[in-house]
């Protein structure tokens, strides 16, 4: 109806997504094929396992395992072009995109592989789709410092594809404080900074990503609403938050933190700067018009706040200024 018509042609930027969390099970199965890759089950088996989550962890261990069948350039390039694609159909103009190169060196898969073949990927996009994205590299916050300090060095030469560092994975027992040599030193390279936190664990990890590791954005940060400082503060400061309500629901941070609410309505009457985004779409049931729409419906808002939103997103970005003045 209206509301779908309206939130699918606001103009837009997607500020959170996992590339890895955009591989569809047709596209596994596919890659599996080509590379000998044994794959259990079913395209079927896998939309059904997908359904549901019980937290972050249950999420990610499926998540890491799924991105075994990734190994060559090609197959990089593919999920990128795929997720553009279905990204444009959604109105997206621009998408900052995270990827893991650690889930893929781990693995034996070679550093310049992986961005080489996302970098193609964002290339033809932009030729074909008239659509722009970039690359935000994330740091797996469960490894150690050591490990993302290597990763830093390894992608020097590929400094002119990535925009900006990030932090993701498991978020308990891992606080920003921990990377905050790697923070710093990136930022130094020119790199823009953000991080997951206050997505299952509480806000003085928004606070330390904050304060020890400067970032620009925070990637969640629904759990500043369990400190009303916080939130004033991030009001204040005009701190973007990049927030994905299908994710929330599905990793049962909603039933676990808030009762089983929604939360978009209440960061939104704080008057914070809000983003919705899709995070992992393939795994969560919904790209980012979904995410739109389940949060408009879930908390009765209005088209000023769909407007408000997608232009929070243009000005949150990292786009230049003249593309910024160009999109909004
Ligand atoms: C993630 Cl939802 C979420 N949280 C933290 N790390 C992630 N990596 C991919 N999706
Ligand atoms: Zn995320």
């Amino acid at each position: 109806g209206r509301l779908w018509r309206y939130v699918r042609g606001a103009p837009k930027a997607e500020l959170h997504l996992h590339i890895e969390g955009t591989l569809e099970p047709e596209l596994m199965f596919e890659i599996a094929a080509r590379n000998g890759v044994a794959v259990e089950g079913t395209v079927e088996s896998h939309r059904i396992r997908r359904q549901s989550f019980k937290d972050l962890q249950d999420f990610l261990d499926l998540y890491y395992a799924a991105c075994d069948v990734l190994k060559t350039e090609e197959d990089f390039r593919d999920l990128m072009y795929a997720y553009l694609q279905r990204a444009a159909v959604d109105n997206v103009y621009a998408a900052e995109v995270f990827f893991d190169p650690q889930t893929h060196t781990e693995r034996g898969v070679p550093f310049d592989v992986v961005i080489s073949g996302l970098h193609r990927g964002i290339v033809e996009g932009h030729r074909n789709l008239e659509i722009r994205a970039n690359l935000i590299m994330c740091f797996l916050r469960h490894l150690s410092e050591e490990s993302a300090l290597s990763t830093l060095e390894q992608a020097l030469p590929h400094l002119d594809k990535i925009v900006g560092i990030g932090l993701d994975s498991g978020e308990l027992g891992n606080p920003p404080s921990k990377f905050e040599r790697l923070f710093e030193r990136a930022a130094g390279m020119g790199l823009k900074t953000v991080a997951h936190a206050g997505e299952e664990a509480g806000p003085e990890y928004i606070l330390e990503a904050l304060e020890l590791l400067k970032v620009r954005r925070i990637d969640h940060g629904v759990q500043c609403l369990k400190d009303s400082s916080l939130v004033e503060r991030l009001a204040k400061e005009g701190v973007p938050l990049t927030t994905c309500p299908l994710s929330n629901m599905k990793l049962q941070v909603n039933s676990r933190y808030f009762g089983g609410r929604n939360v978009t309505g209440q960061l939104l009457e704080a008057g914070l700067r809000v983003t919705i985004n899709s995070d992992d779409p393939a795994y969560f049931g919904g790209y980012i018009n979904d995410n739109f729409v389940r949060a408009v419906s879930d908390c009765n808002l209005t088209e000023r706040d769909v407007y408000k939103m997608c232009r929070n997103s243009f000005t949150s970005s990292f786009l230049s200024d003249v593309d910024k003045a160009f999109c909004i």
